[in-house]
């Protein structure tokens, strides 16, 4: 039975593929794939981000190749980035919180 950082890692596959696979190239995603991956699978964080530019500067940030298109290389980025800012967060409401584990 696969771990539960091993079921976070093949997620993470099978949501890039569902989306990269709709139009054009199938291992990359166009910038209105990740739109639709964002406003889907990320609806939490873009509600946050009131900026309606947000997916244009995330696929820019993201395109590290400059080609139009992310990869799962690029997408894997954000995830890591967004995780980040996850984990601090996390830490902030354990210390008011003021719980230990
Ligand atoms: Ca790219």
């Amino acid at each position: 039975m696969p771990s539960d950082l091993e079921k976070a890692m093949e997620s993470m596959i099978m949501v890039f593929h569902k989306y990269a696979s709709k139009e054009g190239v199938s291992n990359t995603l166009s910038r209105k794939e990740l739109k639709d991956l964002m406003e889907n699978e990320l609806a939490g964080f873009l509600k946050s981000q009131k900026d309606p530019a947000t997916v244009d500067k995330i696929m820019k940030d993201l395109d590290a190749n400059g080609d139009g298109q992310v990869s799962f290389e690029e997408f894997v980025s954000l995830v890591v980035g967004l995780s980040i800012a996850c984990e601090q967060c996390y830490q902030m409401h354990l210390k008011k919180t003021g719980a230990k584990k």
